[in-house]
């Protein structure tokens, strides 16, 4: 039986089943990213709720594995050369945990930079472009009388999912065929932005056909939806 008890998180979130991967999340855009890959690789883990009412990501425990206080982390209680191995950022997660299991990253050189790449363009565009919309469009900054910050990331969303709707044209996957983690990166964001931000009108959500499509088929993958709703909130 691993011993993660040198790991000070385990304090705040028990490990009832140390030999499995450790989630610390909450189902956001960036949270879920994680929950799904889990959920589609199907390998074991054991979810823990980090709640943002409660400022977890704030306390010592947590800060311990994330000084950056933001979910998701992970910690591994078998990682390389069989020790613990505690990881934050979700594209570093969904990197690791594609490579550790073999799946959702093509083997193909090529193709797996490609995959990175696409990675890489949700972790510095999309999400940090999103969130805003979501700041000045949802949340504290819809009341600020200066539309223009919010006009400048509504027409950076804009252009962000008309480079996707591009990519995704005669492709069932950002990387074709074969669905990977540049999907799980990107379409949890898509549907915050159009969902729970509710700025599908704004960033004229029905022009992206494309976009539109491989969203429904993400979501109707059971996996996805499961995903979605772990860790289960209070
Ligand atoms: N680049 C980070 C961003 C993570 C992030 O922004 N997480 C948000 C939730 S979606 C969070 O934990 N916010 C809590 C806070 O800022 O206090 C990643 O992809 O893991």
């Amino acid at each position: 039986m691993p011993d993660l008890s040198a790991f000070p998180i385990t304090q705040k979130w028990p490990a009832t089943q140390p030999e499995r991967l450790q989630l610390y999340s909450l189902p956001t855009p960036n949270g879920v990213k994680v929950s799904i890959m889990l959920e589609e690789t199907g390998l074991p883990y054991e979810p823990h709720l980090v709640s943002f009412e409660r400022n977890d990501q704030l306390s010592a425990e947590f800060l311990s594995l994330n000084p950056n206080n933001k979910i998701p982390a992970i910690l591994d209680p078998n990682g390389p050369d069989g020790l613990p191995l505690a990881l934050f950022e979700s594209g570093a997660i969904l990197l690791y945990l594609a490579e550790k299991t073999g799946q959702l990253l093509p083997r193909d050189a090529a193709a797996r930079y490609q995959t990175i790449q696409w990675l890489m363009w949700q972790m510095g565009g999309v999400g940090p472009m999103f969130g805003q919309v979501g700041f000045f469009h949802k949340f504290a900054g819809k009341d600020y009388a200066d539309k223009r910050p919010r006009d400048r990331y509504i027409d950076e969303a804009k252009r962000l999912l008309g480079v996707l709707d591009q990519r995704l044209q005669g492709r069932e996957w950002v990387m074709g065929d074969a669905y990977s983690i540049a999907d799980i990166a990107i379409f949890p964001w898509v549907r915050n932005l159009i969902g729970f931000y509710g700025a599908g009108e704004l960033v004229e959500f029905e022009r992206f056909t494309q976009v539109q499509r491989v969203l429904e088929r993400f979501l109707a993958r059971p996996a996805v939806v499961r995903g979605l709703g772990i860790p289960q909130r209070d």
